[in-house]
């Protein structure tokens, strides 16, 4: 160990740091005077000094990494230690590196609320939209309807549907459950979370046989789901020939970006087989990817930084290589949970992702209806 026998001690010590890609960012701390040996660590490892990256200062009080035209491999936590000959003392801090904005949302929502309360469908047969919530227990398919709802009608809707956060295992909802907002024709259904089958191979959680029955218009509003079997054919929820209006016209996927990692491999193979299923029926499909506040500080205190954080990025790519979905079909949101007021940023974000599941839902439709016209003008002829 170098430096001389004087103690060491900090004067002031590192600061978290957030910088914009392409910035320069200084690390500096002060210390009392006297000999050391300063080593610097990134993420628990020794720091890799890259020539014209990095620059170590150290003068008989301070001590400073220099870190030039910052990206995203950057990002990290800092970590000083000053070695001196009876001991050592460390400081560390986070340096977070914005991404330059790689997608842009309008962060006013009156324009777009008017725009989709004037929503008209692009197939006259219908009356609404329907979208079905479908992912892991606890991801945030309720509190995402929930959250819908409150937008639209301007106060929050009290979101006795959703589960506690320490409710771990067994999904909250267990029903089949349309909810609609006011007169619009918008609808969505709710349904039981996806989970990893039991090790005797009985099925636990909602069956992905029952969703792609529901996808395909089989299952009627509040039908209980079953673990152990799928909706018989004879079940009074049963609808045996269904018409457009009964299907589901966009499917979206709901994952928690602080899940995601450690989501079971079972349990994405279930939400990939009804996303193949999906894909088959012709079903548009995206992903809502909730409680980005958990992942990221930085969004968690401006919502309108999203996109340019690294760590969201990061979590939609996993999102996006786990279930094989493109990024642009992937929308991060924060829901509702426990603030009380409205918040128009929050409100912005889901209304960007809802926005895109209403075209997805009405283009498919529409193609129904050229369908029947054509079929029309065959049997006209
Ligand atoms: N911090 C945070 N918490 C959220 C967010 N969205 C949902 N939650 C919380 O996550 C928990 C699970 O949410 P739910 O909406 O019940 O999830 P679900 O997918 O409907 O769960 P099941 O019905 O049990 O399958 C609840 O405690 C919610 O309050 C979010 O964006 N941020
Ligand atoms: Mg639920």
């Amino acid at each position: 160990m170098g430096g001389s026998s004087t103690k060491s001690e900090f004067v002031s010590v590192l600061a978290d740091k957030q910088v914009k890609e392409g910035e320069d960012v200084t690390l500096c701390c002060t210390k009392n005077p006297g000999e050391v040996t300063a080593k610097w660590k990134k993420n628990g490892h020794s720091l890799e000094c890259v020539e014209g990256k990095h620059t170590t200062e150290k003068s008989e009080t301070t001590c400073s990494l220099i870190i030039k035209n910052a990206e995203k491999a950057d990002e990290g936590n800092y970590t000083l230690t000053l070695e001196y000959k009876a001991g050592s003392v460390s400081c560390s801090a986070m340096v977070i590196v914005e991404l330059n904005e790689w997608r842009t949302v309008q962060w006013e929502q009156d324009p777009t609320i008017t725009t989709l309360k004037n929503f008209k469908i692009g197939n006259a047969k219908l009356r609404e939209l329907r979208f079905l919530l479908n992912g892991p227990v606890g991801a945030g398919k309720s509190s995402t309807i929930s959250t819908i709802k409150s937008i639209f009608e301007g106060h929050q809707f009290i979101n006795c549907l959703a589960a506690s956060d320490l409710n771990s295992g067994m999904s909250f909802t267990t029903k089949y459950q349309k909810f609609s907002i006011g007169t619009l024709p918008f609808a969505f259904y709710d349904v039981m979370g996806l989970e990893e089958d039991k090790e005797d191979g009985q099925s636990k959680g909602v069956r992905s046989d029952d969703i792609i029955k529901a996808l395909m218009g089989h299952i009627a509003n509040d039908y209980e789901f079953k673990q152990e079997c799928s909706i018989c054919e004879d079940s009074k929820y049963y609808i045996s020939d269904p018409t457009l209006k009964d299907k589901i016209h966009c499917l979206v996927s709901v994952i928690a970006a602080d899940k995601v990692t450690l989501m079971d491999d079972k349990v994405i193979q279930k939400m990939k087989t009804i996303r193949a299923e999906a894909s088959k029926l012709g079903i548009p499909q995206l992903v809502f990817m909730t409680r980005v506040d958990k992942v990221c500080t930085v969004t968690e205190k401006d919502l309108t930084k999203i996109y340019q954080s690294k760590k969201i990025k990061e979590k939609m790519e996993e999102c996006s290589t786990r279930l094989g979905v493109p990024m642009n079909c992937i929308f991060p949101l924060k829901n509702y949970h426990e603030e009380i007021k409205m918040n128009e940023k929050l409100n912005c974000l889901v209304l960007e992702a809802f926005t895109q599941a209403v075209y997805s839902a009405n283009d498919y439709v529409k193609k129904f209806s050229r369908k029947e016209k054509c079929l029309e003008c065959f049997i006209f002829i």
